[in-house]
């Protein structure tokens, strides 16, 4: 069997989900790893077996022999990281959030368009078991054409250890969590036309929004609302599950607290769970996440091989990030926000 070969930068706190992924896949190997913290370049060579280990990017791109690169570090360095792929024509997958600007990331799709290699965002979270299900019951026809919709996370889970640098980001609900819940928007009821936000900030010690509400008006002429919080002290904590109700002509789906999924129509109601699968390294809260992770991976592996564009692309996810700048642009105007006017 011919195998894909992979380079990732950025061996960090996420990026260790991601080389599990690719160790599962038996058509991929990675053959090098960039980190210019020699210490996770250690933990994660050590822990993966990889012998190629690199500070700097430019060094690990000189050298080559990789087909594709997973780029795992935050936000900052994206877009510098996959223009440097472009610029050695390399296939890049690049972690969410896109970039530090819509400008930045328009550019990156650009260069990408340019050098004519394909770019993913690892915009997982549409990848998750319940979400699918979710689209699986919408497809069915069970309760009709869709007029309304809700995608909620609502959770007072500790982000800030496992990820401190959540903490000092002027930025952060939005741009960090609420991105995924705009994008699952998208994915379950289609492409947005306006955004009106309002954020608050609840935890003092943190620098950025951590609670923000959201409201889309969609191009098929839907209504829906996303809202996002790490202010929410509830009962039975629910992180990291996300939160779905539609309502349609002619039925409800709602998903909720422990992966039930209740879809009610004509032909009468199912109640069913849609845990996702605990994968051998994977570990609770988080194996959702984890979970997703190795089916964007299948997905980018399979795509890559036909050729086709990934599902959540640079170009399709400017859509998403468009939402992101525009929730931002609305909180702070206090005003609706035209999405088209920033897409262009
Ligand atoms: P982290 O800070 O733990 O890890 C980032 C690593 O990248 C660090 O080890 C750092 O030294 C390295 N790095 C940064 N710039 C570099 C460069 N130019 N060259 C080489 N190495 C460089 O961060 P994290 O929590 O692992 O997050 C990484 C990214 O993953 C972020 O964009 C975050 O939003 C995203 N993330 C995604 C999910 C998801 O479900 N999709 C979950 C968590 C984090
Ligand atoms: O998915 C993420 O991007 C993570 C977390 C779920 C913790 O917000 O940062």
């Amino acid at each position: 069997m011919t195998k894909f070969k992979g380079a990732l930068i950025g061996c960090g706190f996420f990026a260790v989900n991601q080389m599990h992924g690719w160790n599962d896949l038996a058509d991929v190997e990675i053959v090098a790893i960039c980190d210019r913290d020699p210490e996770r370049l250690k933990v994660v060579g050590d822990q993966f077996g990889i012998g190629r280990r690199y500070a700097s990017a430019e060094e690990m791109f000189v050298e080559g022999g990789f087909d594709f690169v997973d780029i795992a570090t935050t936000v900052g360095s994206h877009r510098a990281l996959v223009e440097l792929a472009a610029s050695h024509k390399v296939p890049a997958i690049c972690q969410k959030p896109f970039a530090p600007t819509l400008d930045d990331a328009k550019a990156m799709v650009a260069a990408c368009g340019r050098a004519g290699i394909p770019l993913m965002i690892h915009e997982n979270f549409r990848w998750q078991t319940p979400i699918l299900a979710v689209r699986a019951a919408l497809d069915s026809g069970a309760i009709g054409t869709p007029f309304w919709g809700r995608v909620s996370f609502r959770s007072g889970f500790d982000v800030f250890s496992g990820q401190p640098y959540l903490a000092r980001g002027k930025r952060f609900i939005i741009e960090d969590l609420g991105i995924h819940s705009l994008d699952i928007a998208r994915y379950l009821f289609g492409d947005a036309t306006r955004m009106t936000a309002r954020t608050a900030r609840i935890n003092p010690d943190i620098a950025g929004e951590d609670v923000a509400t959201m409201l889309l008006d969609h191009e098929n002429g839907m209504t829906s609302i996303v809202d996002v919080s790490y202010a929410s002290k509830l009962q039975e904590e629910p992180f990291p599950e996300t939160f779905v109700e539609i309502d349609g002509t002619t039925g409800t789906v709602r998903l909720g607290k422990d992966y039930r999924l209740v879809v009610h129509g004509p032909d009468g109601t199912t109640d069913s769970t849609v845990a996702p699968n605990l994968l051998p390294w994977a570990s609770r809260p988080w194996h959702n996440i984890q979970e997703s992770v190795a089916l964007i991976q299948n997905h980018w592996i399979e795509r890559l091989a036909s050729g086709q564009a990934p599902d959540t692309s640079g170009h399709d996810n400017l859509k998403t990030f468009a939402l992101v700048e525009a929730a931002y642009l609305s909180a702070e105007s206090g005003k609706t926000v035209d999405i088209k006017d920033l897409l262009g």
